[in-house]
């Protein structure tokens, strides 16, 4: 890889990791507080720490992540970036950097805690929503960047396929853009009116559904580069090509049909939006399930043939076959095993009367721990093994490796332990997002903590674990990225591992994004525009929404 892309994507991860250990701080003292084990003082609170565990692990260690993935994937797999693409890359990162800056500044200091669904009438400082803002700009800007990286590629092989590294970033990158039109909306045209006092009021139903229409999309922003790591870095680590090109790109186009047409799934609980419409969307959920599921058949065909590949016979001995010693491969099988109660627990979310049971309780964040937290992150450290060696010429060490083995083994179990504790809990009836455990007083409450995986230490210690686990990653981080002895022999380097995929009989339309994205605003239309004109014309005459604050 060239220079400047390594240094860009070096300075990516150093934003997202250094995201990661103060999110992961805040994670720590969430689990005692909820067990009410710690007591906060005065200068602290609870809903301050939660905003900041929410938005530094799930959207700025995401999102720095993911960019830098794909500037040093764009750049393996088309070739160098130009002087432009780099240059709107960095001015990108650093639109993006500023966002997140004042944003946490504004979260640190008291002044946005307001979670990271940031629903009204909560209302955090003007500047907060700004700094959310000036975040969704820069990444449009890197993502923009490299989709002109990409143009230019095709220009130059007219006719072709790209590689599938480039179709998936591109098709994340559409996919992103086209959900940050609602989040972008609701903090333009609603919250910075309405913070900096310019407005007095707020439709809260529009600026919620606003949300859910960035909010769902936004989990497979941050699935779909774990998904792009499984489909073409898995293979390559086990020996095999990529199973079938056609189908990987088809669950990406079905990605971004129906990953956004179904945010009415986290409303399901809520007046104002008429059954008629929920049960449109919860019909369209169901649909962007088959991606996922198309996904898995694909993995279990990698394993089979690579496991055959190595000796494994009869129904099942290619199981044994595996590279179980390979830290990159492990980290992400258990990722992928981890996914399958996540996923069940999404389809359980998702069924329409199911979600009554479920709804605003502790079931809900087992769930995005199951998903978000350990699928999705621990890909993401499956790759931060190699891409940080990789990007810095350093080598990594067997004793590093080790460290690595306990380190994804902590995080397992830590989430294992915890988000049992957190679906059981839920099933329960304990609430999420709710300050302390003994509800001001009531004691009886904390009968919910008496069950067997359900105690006061489980989750505790579960967190704890789970914090242990981030320190040896950080430990590896640092490592990797300052102290390691650079690599000399040409064995000592450490590749990027990106297989061959075989585009001959790929139909071309797959590559039309004219069509796909076409498709995907007429569903957006169907499932979105009646309901939206609905909140708009019957919010109170005279007010601009429903709840004057
Ligand atoms: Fe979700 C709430 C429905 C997937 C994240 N979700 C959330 C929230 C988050 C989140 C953060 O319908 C909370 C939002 C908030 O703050 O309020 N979710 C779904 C559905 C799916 C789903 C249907 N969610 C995700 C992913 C996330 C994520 C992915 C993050 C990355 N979710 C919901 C609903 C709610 C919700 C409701 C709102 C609930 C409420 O009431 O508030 C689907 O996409 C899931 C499909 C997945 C599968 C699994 C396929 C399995 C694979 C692994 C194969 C394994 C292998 C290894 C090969 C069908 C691909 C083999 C290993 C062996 C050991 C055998």
């Amino acid at each position: 890889l060239a220079a400047g892309e390594r240094k860009l994507a070096l300075w990516n991860m150093g934003v997202a990791y250094t995201a990661f250990l103060i999110g992961t701080l805040a994670g720590l003292l969430q689990v005692f507080i909820r067990n009410d084990q710690l007591e906060l003082p005065a200068w602290l609170d609870y809903y301050q720490i939660l905003t900041a565990h929410g938005v530094l692990l799930a959207l700025i260690f995401t999102t720095f992540f993911i960019f830098a993935f794909f500037i040093s994937g764009m750049s393996k797999s088309l070739g160098a970036f130009g002087p432009k693409v780099l240059l709107w890359n960095w001015i990108g990162f650093l639109v993006m950097l500023a966002g997140t800056i004042l944003a946490t500044v504004m979260i640190v200091i008291g002044e946005a805690s307001v979670l990271y669904t940031f629903y009204a009438p909560l209302m955090a400082n003007p500047w907060y929503y700004v700094g959310l803002a000036l975040f969704v700009v820069g990444s449009w800007i890197m993502g923009f960047a490299l989709v002109g990286h990409y143009m230019k590629w095709r220009k130059a092989n007219r006719g072709e396929l790209s590689p599938l590294f480039a179709f998936m970033t591109v098709s994340t990158i559409a996919l992103w853009v086209i959900a940050c039109l609602g989040v972008v909306a609701t903090v333009l045209f609603q919250y910075i009116p309405w913070a900096f006092g310019w407005v007095d009021t707020i439709n809260v139903e529009l600026s919620r559904t606003l949300f859910w229409y960035f909010g769902h999309p936004l989990v497979y922003f941050w699935l779909l580069p774990a998904y792009m790591a499984w489909y073409t870095v898995v293979p390559k680590i086990l020996g095999v090509p990529v199973f079938s090109d056609s189908l990987a790109r088809l669950a990406f186009v079905l990605f971004i049909l129906f990953s956004i047409p179904v945010g009415f799934h986290h409303q399901l609980m809520e007046p104002g939006i008429s059954d008629f419409w929920k049960f449109l969307q919860v019909v369209l959920t169901f649909m962007v399930i088959l991606p996922s599921l198309m996904t898995a058949f694909s993995m279990f065909a990698n394993f089979e043939r690579a496991g055959r590949k190595n000796g494994g016979k009869g129904l099942f001995g290619w199981f044994t076959k595996l590279p179980w010693k390979d830290l990159r491969f492990t980290s992400i099988f258990i990722a992928m095993a981890f996914f399958i109660p996540g996923g069940a627990g999404g389809i359980i979310n998702a069924s329409f009367q199911l979600n009554e049971i479920v709804h605003n309780t502790l079931w809900i964040v087992g769930h995005f721990h199951i998903t978000v937290g350990t699928p999705v992150a621990m890909t993401f450290m499956g790759l931060t093994y190699w891409l940080i060696p990789y990007l810095t010429g350093r080598k990594f060490s067997n004793t590093m490796k080790k460290l690595g083995f306990i380190q994804i083994g902590l995080w397992a179990v830590g989430m294992l332990l915890m988000s049992t504790a957190q679906h059981i809990l839920g099933l329960l009836g304990a609430p999420r997002r709710t300050a302390y455990s003994n509800y001001n007083g009531h004691e009886s409450a904390l009968e919910w903590f008496d069950g067997i995986l359900t105690n006061h230490v489980t989750m505790a210690v579960g967190g704890s674990i789970l914090f242990l686990s981030a320190m040896l990653l950080l430990y590896i981080v640092i490592m990797s990225a300052f102290v390691s002895p650079k690599a000399v022999e040409p064995h000592e380097f450490v590749e990027f591992p990106l297989a061959e995929s075989d585009k001959r009989a790929t139909p071309k339309i797959l590559e039309n994004w004219l069509v796909w994205i076409g498709i995907a605003f007429v569903l957006i239309i169907i499932a979105y525009a009646i309901p939206i004109a609905q909140m708009i014309q019957h919010a109170p005459p005279g007010s601009r929404g429903f709840i004057t604050w």
